[in-house]
């Protein structure tokens, strides 16, 4: 089994359902189990400021997928909640990024992973340490750390996967 960290956020309409929209649909895909599930955290939109803020969250999850075909799972579920791609960084329902996929480097057209600018993005940063505060690049060994969480705040306390489902 493989264990990947998937980033989602959502700054359009009812984010938080978008959010629980998405985790369910990773869910109930039969080759994906999410086994972590962060808080849910508000954060000021990085990139394209000129945009509502977002709800932000990490899971874990562990897959029989390749990352392609992870990646293949997170896009249908993002076309799934009406996501159309028109600004970079632009607002949408619900972005999925895979963040981590074991301790693989993939540096595919399609594909980068680690994502590459995780390190630089608190929204990032804090869930994905709140459910895995060991976790290291997995290319330079260097544990990752927050420089600055200005900007994202916790708003809902994580309290179980099941819960949020
Ligand atoms: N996603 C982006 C660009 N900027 N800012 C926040 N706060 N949260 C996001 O999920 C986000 C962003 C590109 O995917
Ligand atoms: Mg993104
Ligand atoms: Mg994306």
């Amino acid at each position: 089994m493989n264990i990947a960290y998937i980033s989602i956020g959502s700054n359009i309409g009812d984010r938080l359902h978008h959010l629980v929209e998405a985790v369910r649909a990773l869910q109930s895909h039969e080759r994906i189990e999410v086994t972590k599930l962060s808080s849910i955290y508000e954060t000021a939109p990085v990139g394209y400021t000129d945009q509502a803020d977002f709800l932000n969250l990490v899971v874990c999850v562990a897959t029989s997928l390749d990352p392609y075909e992870l990646l293949a799972a997170c896009q249908e579920i993002e076309i799934g909640l009406g996501r159309i791609r028109d600004i970079r960084w632009g607002p949408r329902t619900a972005d999925l990024d895979i963040l981590l996929y074991n301790n693989d480097n993939i540096e595919a057209e399609k594909l980068i992973v680690p994502h590459p600018r995780m390190g630089e993005r608190a929204f990032v940063l804090v869930p994905l340490l709140e459910i895995a505060p060991a976790i290291r690049h997995p290319v330079t060994g260097v544990p990752f750390n927050v420089a600055d969480d200005d900007g994202v705040i916790l708003w809902k306390k994580a309290d179980g996967v099941g819960r949020l489902l």
